[in-house]
């Protein structure tokens, strides 16, 4: 009898110090297995003496329920501990506040190359796009730019290889169009172009918006008037305005356009070096040369052409004096277009 005391002490000291499930399932087996203690005691009850075997069934059998009771309890606080652990260690903290992506904003030069397309979309014009890496012949040759021209030495233009470039102007795409299509015309061409200089007014790349018409019957007129609009929409319709003759090889004649000067109305300042006007593009009528290029004929059709920097046209609108300021991607000044 005082063995089976020992043995439920024994169980309940193994049990009180048990933390896994799995090292109860051991104390079960070592209990209550098929070659348990328990077990073995039960079996041997037929030798024990008949005096004592009452009594002794009955604790034995006592112990047992003792010790399937405990073990179950032990095995439910053991499992609710393990979940309890498990959902404390997937919980998320919904009330955390969320990571901040700070909204984005269109750049400064693409926001004003649409205000540009916009414009000349809205007088009918069409938007068309060419390659950025162009042949020699698109770039200088069809536009009348002669071999000696300084546009085209090393020192001006990037050269991939003798007869490709990296496009100086987007007048090469004009040229494509013109070779593919026939009047009467109205593009604009917007996009990169590369000219080998950098200052505070220079970078390796800017962008141009170049545009022309072409029909029978186009004349300086039409020049003036749509370039007029185009600058009123843009700096306001009360802006001066200024054709200053001009000379391009691709245009003939040729005209710069200026506008009275938005930073000091005329008067003379440091920005128009005291003229009181501020050049913003090139323009002309088509040299007949080109058509020639191009395979129209000067007597059936003739046309004008324009062309303007964006990143000047952005400087000129909103007083920037660094035009390296658009492509060193500081928030500070992006945000605050
Ligand atoms: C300018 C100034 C004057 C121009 C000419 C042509 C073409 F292909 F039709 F001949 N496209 N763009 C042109 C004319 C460009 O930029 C300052």
């Amino acid at each position: 009898m005082d063995e089976l005391l020992v043995l439920k002490d024994s169980f309940i000291n193994e049990s009180s110090t048990v933390t896994s499930l799995s090292g109860l399932q051991q104390i079960r087996i070592k209990y209550l297995g098929k070659k348990g203690i328990v077990t073995a005691k039960l079996k041997a009850l037929s030798s024990v003496s008949t005096e004592i075997r009452p009594l002794y069934g009955k604790t034995i059998n006592e112990i047992k329920k003792f010790i399937e009771t405990e073990l179950d309890k032990k095995e439910a606080e053991l499992k609710k501990e393990e979940h309890k652990k498990r959902v404390l260690s997937e919980a998320i903290d919904i009330t955390l506040p969320g990571k901040y992506t700070p909204p984005g904003s269109e750049h400064p030069i693409n926001k004003v190359l649409h205000e540009i397309t916009s414009i000349f979309t809205s007088m009918g014009f069409e938007i068309e796009e060419g390659p950025e890496v162009e042949l020699d012949y698109y770039n200088f040759e069809a536009l009348n730019i002669p071999k000696d021209h300084p546009a085209r030495d090393m020192q001006d233009t990037f050269y991939i290889s003798d007869d490709i470039v990296l496009r100086t102007h987007t007048s090469p795409v004009q040229v494509r169009v013109m070779e593919k299509r026939k009047p009467p015309l109205k593009i604009i061409a917007p996009g990169k172009v590369y000219r080998c200089d950098a200052d505070v007014s220079h970078t390796p790349m800017f962008h141009q918006v170049e545009g022309f018409m072409v029909d029978k019957n186009i004349a300086f007129s039409d020049l003036k008037g749509v370039l007029e609009l185009f600058i009123h929409s843009i700096f306001g319709p009360r802006t001066p305005v200024r054709f200053r003759p001009s000379f391009f090889p691709f245009t003939e004649p040729s005209a710069e356009v200026d506008i009275g000067c938005i930073f000091c109305s005329g008067k003379g300042c440091r920005v128009c070096k005291s003229t009181g006007w501020l050049e913003i593009l090139g323009s002309g009528m088509i040299n007949p040369k080109v058509f020639e290029f191009a395979g129209y004929s000067p007597d059936e059709y003739s046309g004008f052409a324009f062309g303007m920097g964006v990143e000047r046209i952005t400087m000129l609108k909103y007083s920037i004096d660094d035009i390296r300021l658009f492509f060193e991607n500081d928030l500070r000044f992006l945000n605050q277009f």
